[in-house]
């Protein structure tokens, strides 16, 4: 579609950055916080990036004033950030940490007195240890109670503050390499286990929900979804079946979920006739039904691109975590699809698909099956970056990224979708879970890396004064 005249971005429109609580804080374990998954899960060798982990990250716990302070200096409209089940309940439930909240309360403080709306995320994957301990934290249905009671907790602490919530963060990603690949705590490898997590994590979405309403009746909430749209590699009839498949499988099995609270049919079939299909309760679709969004939640990287994949064909393939461009392998699954590399679209060093159009593509196929307004909660870079000797960062590479999906956001405006914000990966270089802190996503670099802490400071990219300029002219200066 070729339009002759843009749309302008709506006058409110949203625009920010993200963070994650154990991707940025640090301060594992101060003021009486609990352990999460994550202070455990990156202690054992070799599931990270030279060992990195969060213990420290980017110190956003102590020196948040100074990042709210270059939000300020941008311009930035909303900040999306996360808290940390664990720094508020450190046993997932029980006693509050008064500490804890009184983080989140200053940090919620200082972005208003800097106009930067805040855009809370309940959860990011950091869920308590203690409850993984107790009962296998989304392995079990005491979690819906629990997950429950900890939002109620912060709905009536900053629900008067607050106005867009996200509930969960990408439990597509999350729980897949959490049961399918590994590569997330609890680190295991079983399909029948991921797809029963899965409906539970569903669960406590829709009464985390439920529960928004009569708590935050004027604000909005939504899921965050790591969404990848599917792409057939060519028009041969097997190949667009096996692109349906990934749409059906890694796609619509959320978002049907989210949106519409039911299963797409023909997954749902196909894994119950091979006894992995989710244990659906009396009540569970009920509440599916009470539980869904005001907005979707978009996280967008890059499309995927698949092929027909036989009986005998690919399962797994390894995913690079170090930068050596072409070091990732294809997966898939078999009789199902498998992905394999689009030859249209250049890659990251991470061998991430570079796809602006592809996100306009996204936007178009949600919003014709959902009509629910979108907040991009995601979109950015992961690439080295080189500290000049000026204290500057050269990053015209993020800044040709970020450019080419923001015009393909003003695109989809212009054909119709309702967008309502546009969040940048991340604000800071924060710790990125497998990638160490070598993968830079910030507009604004932050001296540290694997082995070192150096002295944390913080210096502007260019992409920094990109952005605030973008901002200030509301997407017109591109
Ligand atoms: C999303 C997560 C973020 C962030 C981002 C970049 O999946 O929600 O937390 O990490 O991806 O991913 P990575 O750091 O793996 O490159």
């Amino acid at each position: 579609m070729i339009h002759q005249r843009l749309s302008s971005f709506p006058p409110n429109f949203l625009w920010g950055a993200a963070s994650a609580a154990y991707q940025v804080e640090g301060a594992w374990n101060a003021d009486g916080k609990g352990l999460s998954v994550w202070d455990v899960f990156t202690k054992i060798p070799g599931k990270t990036f030279k060992g990195s982990n969060g213990d420290v990250a980017v110190d956003h716990y102590h020196r948040f004033k100074e990042d709210i302070a270059l939000m300020g200096d941008m311009g930035l409209k909303a900040y999306r950030f996360s808290v940390s089940w664990p720094r508020v309940y450190p046993r997932g439930r029980g006693e509050i940490n008064e500490a804890g909240l009184r983080f989140y309360s200053a940090l919620i403080d200082e972005l208003l007195s800097h106009d930067i709306e805040p855009i809370l995320t309940l959860y990011h994957w950091d869920v308590p240890q203690a409850l993984m301990e107790e009962y296998g934290a989304w392995e079990s249905r005491r979690i819906i109670e629990d997950f429950d009671n900890y939002c109620v907790t912060l709905y009536r602490r900053f629900g008067d503050r607050v106005r867009y919530w996200v509930s969960l963060n990408e439990q597509n990603y999350n729980l897949h390499h959490g049961f399918i690949t590994s590569l997330h705590p609890p680190g295991v490898k079983d399909r029948k286990r991921f797809y029963e997590a899965n409906h539970i994590a569903f669960l406590a979405n829709a009464r985390a929900i439920e529960s928004f309403r009569q708590y935050v009746p004027t604000g909005s909430i939504g899921p965050s979804f790591a969404y990848s749209p599917a792409y057939p590699l060519t028009s041969h009839p097997d190949d667009v079946l096996a692109c349906d498949n990934a749409e059906a499988f890694t796609n619509e099995w959320w978002l049907d979920v989210y949106c519409w609270g039911k299963y797409p049919q023909v997954p749902l079939r196909y894994l119950c006739e091979r006894g992995l299909g989710p244990t659906i309760q009396e009540g569970d679709l009920e509440l599916l039904q009470r539980g869904r969004p005001d907005f979707l939640g978009v996280n967008y990287y890059q499309t995927l691109t698949y092929e027909a994949n036989p009986l005998d064909g690919v399962s797994e393939g390894t995913m690079n975590t170090t930068g050596q461009k072409g070091s990732g392998q294809e997966t898939g699954i078999p009789g199902l699809y498998r992905t394999t590399r689009n030859p249209h679209v250049t890659t990251s060093n991470w061998d991430w698909a570079i796809d602006p159009v592809g996100l306009r593509v996204g936007l178009r196929r949600v919003t014709s099956r959902y009509r629910l307004p979108i907040l991009i909660t995601e979109n950015g870079l992961g690439e080295f970056d080189v500290l000049d000797s000026d204290d500057t960062v050269n990053d015209e590479h993020r800044i040709a990224y970020l450019r080419s999906h923001v015009e393909q956001c003003r695109l989809a405006v212009t054909d119709g979708i309702d967008l309502i914000g546009y969040c940048v990966w991340s604000f800071t270089d924060v710790l990125s879970w497998l990638n160490g802190y070598q993968k830079r996503y910030g507009l604004v670099y932050v001296n540290r890396d694997e082995t070192d802490q150096r002295d944390l400071r913080r210096a502007r990219k260019r992409s920094f004064y990109w952005y605030r300029d973008l901002i200030r002219t509301n997407g017109q200066n591109m």
